[in-house]
């Protein structure tokens, strides 16, 4: 095939993006993600393009906030609105429900999306071992039960819920040097509406 300067070069040069001359494989429109290997590319297009436009996924979203532990969970709620409205959901389609700890969160889970029909739910808590016997019971019904209502409702939820050992470790994960479990549970979210959004 001639090339800009008339010499022609062979297919294998036009590099893995485009078909093969006969081939029933579409091409694909958007750049590939960077590192991703041609097979990658194409076993993996849709989902990769959900991932690459979560700047203009919109949607609205409910986020359901434990109150125990809340030095800890008012942090990972911070992290969750700051990703949310960064990649630029509207504050007016953000809204925050606070319930009084892990045990609560999914009746209210569901209550919320009965409710409001929002895009995605985040669910944000934490469950420290070290304040409580109960920590099996409340962590265990909390993660059982956010996915029993994603599950039964189709409506994601993303799980923000911490479930650690020490209050050092649910420190490390609400915005310091583990990150921040909120902002993550939030991505999860936007990725989920546009994955919904796009199948
Ligand atoms: N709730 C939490 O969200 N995190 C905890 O660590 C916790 N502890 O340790 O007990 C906790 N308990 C309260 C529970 O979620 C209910 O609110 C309570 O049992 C009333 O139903």
């Amino acid at each position: 095939m001639p090339d800009a300067l008339g010499l022609t070069l062979p297919i294998s040069a036009l590099g893995s993006r485009r078909p093969a001359s006969g081939s029933k494989s579409k091409p694909l429109d958007a750049p590939a993600l960077p590192g991703a290997t041609s097979d990658q590319d194409k076993t993996h297009a849709k989902h990769q393009d959900s991932r690459r436009y979560l700047s203009n996924v919109g949607g609205r979203y409910g986020i359901v906030v434990a109150r125990f532990n809340s030095f800890v969970v008012e942090a990972l709620l911070d992290g969750a609105v700051d990703a949310l409205v960064r990649h630029g959901v509207s504050r007016d389609d953000i809204e925050i429900i606070r319930v009084p700890g892990a045990w609560e969160m999914p009746v209210a889970v569901k209550k919320v999306i009965e409710k409001r029909s929002y895009d995605a739910v985040i669910a944000l808590g934490a469950v420290i071992r070290g304040g409580t016997a109960h920590f099996e019971f409340v962590a265990g019904e909390a993660a059982k039960g956010i996915a029993s209502v994603q599950n039964s409702t189709g409506t994601p939820v993303a799980f923000g819920v911490l479930t650690v050992d020490t209050i050092e470790q649910a420190i490390e994960r609400s915005g310091t040097k583990a990150g921040n479990k909120g902002a993550e549970a939030a991505l999860c979210a936007l990725e989920m509406v546009s994955l919904f959004k796009a199948l």
